[in-house]
């Protein structure tokens, strides 16, 4: 039977207050979903400048001017799909592990209830919550993973929750293939011996750092991608500090030199047809970029990835 669509908020001018992100209807629960957005507004896992936990409302504020159609792809999610923002995960930012068992829980209401996660962060931690919370460990998802980090450390500073883990705990965890898992971006100054490098290459991550990336273009990368996660379940991952700071300077851990929002576009519009069931933004932190200017990109790619993941459902659903 199909479904009724969820409209977008229609309010008589861009300047009243849309409160949700991507201008999505709101609704309490995920009942009746295909696609749940929500916040998961958590930075207790950062390790330099934090206030990603601000990041959820200031991509709601900045989803002002959001509409529903992408004028490069004709994609019209909303049209499509019952898509409403379900609110924010609880957290307790005094106490980092009951924050990820809360954020886990929050998620697992989401496919409890039979829809797709699309996250908001929060500081990179967040993806491991969500993976917990919607993937069957016996069924491992593919990868796709913007960021200038690996974020696959084993421990640091003695803990094993933090911003720089998410992928060792997912692929340890048996939630993430590591055969199926991409990294686009990678950069920056490191240590002389780089253990979570070493044991991404290990497990069999694809790694495609930045000087790749250029000498390969975004559509290569992109092929390359759909190489390596196939036709299986794919989740994607944003940290915006993959792309170069002069699109997104609100964030913790930001390395010069990376791609910019409109290959980054272009990137994501390049992967329809893969089997996209989930995928989250994180690491925009307003404290860093009151501007806004951080989030409004940062809501324009998740938007993209709406749209992969709307297509993607309708197909499955038909
Ligand atoms: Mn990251």
């Amino acid at each position: 039977m199909p479904k009724e669509p969820l409209k977008q908020a229609t309010g008589p001018a861009p300047f009243v207050s849309p409160d949700t992100l991507l201008r999505a209807a709101r609704q309490e629960t995920p009942e009746g979903l295909d696609i749940a957005l929500f916040g998961l507004p958590f930075d207790g896992g950062t390790i330099g400048r934090d206030g990603a936990r601000y990041g959820p409302g200031q991509m709601r504020q900045m989803s002002f001017n959001m509409r529903g159609t992408n004028q490069s792809t004709g994609q019209s999610p909303f049209e499509t799909c019952r898509i409403a923002d379900v609110g924010d995960a609880r957290v307790n930012s005094f106490d980092h592990e009951a924050s990820v068992d809360m954020m886990a829980d929050f998620c697992r209401g989401i496919a409890d209830a039979g829809a797709w996660p699309l996250a908001a962060g929060g500081d990179h931690l967040i993806t491991l919550p969500v993976l917990r919370g919607t993937v069957d460990p016996g069924n491992p998802v593919g990868l796709i993973h913007f960021d200038a980090h690996p974020d696959t450390h084993d421990v640091l500073f003695g803990t094993r929750l933090n911003h720089a883990t998410p992928f060792r705990r997912a692929v340890e965890e048996g939630l993430v293939d590591p055969k199926r898992h991409i990294i686009i971006g990678i950069r920056g100054t490191a240590r002389p011996t780089d253990a979570a490098m070493d044991w991404a290459r290990e497990v069999g991550i694809t790694l495609i750092d930045i000087d790749q990336y250029f000498e390969m273009g975004p559509r290569a990368v992109i092929e390359k991608a759909r190489e390596v996660v196939g036709t299986g379940p794919t989740y994607i991952t944003i940290d915006v500090d993959a792309l170069d700071p002069k699109d997104m300077p609100g964030t913790g851990s930001p390395e010069p030199g990376g791609y910019d929002m409109r290959d980054t576009q272009v990137m994501l519009r390049g992967l329809r047809g893969l089997n996209i069931v989930g995928g989250d933004i994180n690491e925009v932190s307003p404290p860093i970029d009151p501007s806004g200017y951080t989030a409004l990109n940062a809501v324009h790619l998740m938007f993209e990835v709406l749209c992969l993941m709307a297509e993607n459902r309708s197909q499955n659903r038909a």
